[in-house]
């Protein structure tokens, strides 16, 4: 078992059964022109999670551990996105319009690909998802009983939207859920505070947190 020092107590894992899920690191989320900023979002606060991301993909690849991506998008003819996601809000472009980066959150569009630092290396699993929670009308879950996982340690964007309905998703089935702190953030700085928060409170009611530099120290002396 490795331990790793973490909120709100040690989180220990067994390096057989651990997998990194990786969340929604969409150009649409991240870059200008996407689907974040047609929001009225300020993307450069997810930027800060981009280097974190890519040093923890780092971490797990060299160990061989598995890696899963996930990304929000939708089917070209958006028979997978419901009118209720489509049309909710204001936003100057909506899901499936032409933006900048092409369809906006449709598969195979430039906006919904992984930003080029933590794009996926071959052989990685890619989860295409049409909500929030990775486990929703995907093979998420079966694909983790395959690779006989116990332990997820996750990243991504956003921390109070897709990464922490994930986690939620996840801890309901009997996951173990690690979030690194720096390897997610929000739109909204205080909704990243405040899900931290919520995630450890009542003894690690959803799952447990910590920085990246905890997880490399825990893995320091430990064979890769
Ligand atoms: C959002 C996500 N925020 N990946 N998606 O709409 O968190």
């Amino acid at each position: 078992m490795i331990t790793v020092k973490a909120q709100p107590f040690d989180f220990a894992f067994d390096p057989a059964s651990v997998a990194l899920i990786v969340i929604d690191m969409q150009r649409d989320f991240i870059e200008p022109g996407g689907f974040g900023e047609t929001l009225g979002n300020d993307v450069s606060h997810l930027q800060r999670a981009v280097q974190p991301t890519a040093d923890l993909l780092a971490l797990f690849r060299t160990r061989g551990w598995p890696v899963i991506h996930t990304r929000e998008d939708h089917l070209p003819d958006l028979s997978d996105c419901p009118p209720s996601k489509r049309n909710r809000g204001a936003p100057s472009l909506r899901i499936g319009d032409n933006g900048p980066m092409g369809r906006i959150l449709v598969r195979g569009e430039p906006g919904a690909e992984i930003v080029p630092a933590c794009a996926p290396c071959a052989g990685e699993i890619v989860v295409d998802k049409p909500g929030k929670g990775a486990f929703h009308a995907t093979d998420l879950g079966a694909i983790l009983a395959g690779l006989g996982t116990r332990s997820l340690v996750f990243a991504g964007v956003t921390t109070e939207v897709c990464v922490q309905t994930t986690m939620r998703e996840a801890n309901d089935r009997g996951f173990d859920c690690l979030l690194i702190e720096d390897a997610t953030e929000s739109y909204f700085p205080a909704f990243k505070a405040a899900t931290l928060d919520m995630i450890r409170a009542q003894g690690g009611i959803v799952g447990w947190t910590t920085p990246l530099a905890r997880l490399v120290q825990a893995l320091e002396g430990e064979p890769t």
